[in-house]
């Protein structure tokens, strides 16, 4: 069978998105470079991959994908009994809402903030604050539920870890990294919860893949 391939830039937290998935099942993977800043993510080759050109895409045998929570739950699905279970039974109505919770509610949040704080300063640029505040603002608001459901809840799912809290820690990395980190820290919950689920073995392999810094573009 092809090697599998994950494409895109590793520091991209919707790439690292995918390779938690695959790091937590124990899937070996080769990473193969797609650098937005060249615009290699509009050419034809990687455009046969994800006609929207945007990456991650993966490469699994005969199946290429794109959409890094699609990707995720495919592999969850397939390599069911691989490494972690990450669609527990016991997980099934709360999994789907905090899956959904995620895309809608935390990433549409962290997503700008992380970009402004971490990602523009590594450009050359300077965060915008009113984008800084704005999306501070509305994710403490977020994560003030979070916190009300972790006081209740090990995990997002309940009593297991699962593919709702895997989706969640490539931007929670992020997060932690930057001047913002104090809307987990702020929240004892919230913060024990990332601690936990930040220690896992396959996640410590993750993080040890992700360049401090960008590369010069090609
Ligand atoms: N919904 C997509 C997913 O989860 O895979 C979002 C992917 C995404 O936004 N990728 C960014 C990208 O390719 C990099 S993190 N940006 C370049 C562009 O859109 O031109």
């Amino acid at each position: 069978m092809a090697p599998r391939k994950l494409y895109g830039m590793p520091l991209s937290p919707n790439v690292v998105r995918v390779a938690t998935v695959l790091n937590e099942k124990g899937l070996d993977f080769e990473s193969v470079p797609v650098d937005v800043r060249t615009g290699a993510h509009k050419q034809p080759e990687f455009l046969a991959l994800n006609p929207f050109g945007e990456i991650p895409a993966l490469e699994d045998g005969d199946e290429a994908l794109y959409e890094s929570r699609a990707i995720n739950r495919y592999i969850a699905s397939k390599y069911k009994s691989d490494g972690a279970d990450l669609l527990p039974a016991t997980a099934s109505a709360k999994l789907e809402v905090w899956l959904e919770v995620e895309s809608h509610h935390f990433y549409p949040n962290v997503s700008p903030l992380v970009f402004q704080l971490l990602f523009r300063p590594m450009m050359g640029g300077a965060p915008d604050p009113v984008v800084v505040d704005k999306h501070a603002h509305q994710l403490a608001k977020v994560l003030d539920v979070y916190e009300d459901h972790l006081a209740k809840n090990k995990y997002l799912a309940g009593d297991e870890f699962s593919l709702a809290d895997a989706n969640h820690m490539s931007y929670l990395f992020c997060l932690s990294q930057t001047t913002k980190a104090g809307l987990i820290d702020e929240r004892p919950h919230v913060k024990a919860w990332w601690e936990g689920i930040a220690a896992r073995p396959a996640f410590k392999k993750t993080v040890a893949a992700i360049p401090t810094h960008l590369p010069p573009p090609p």
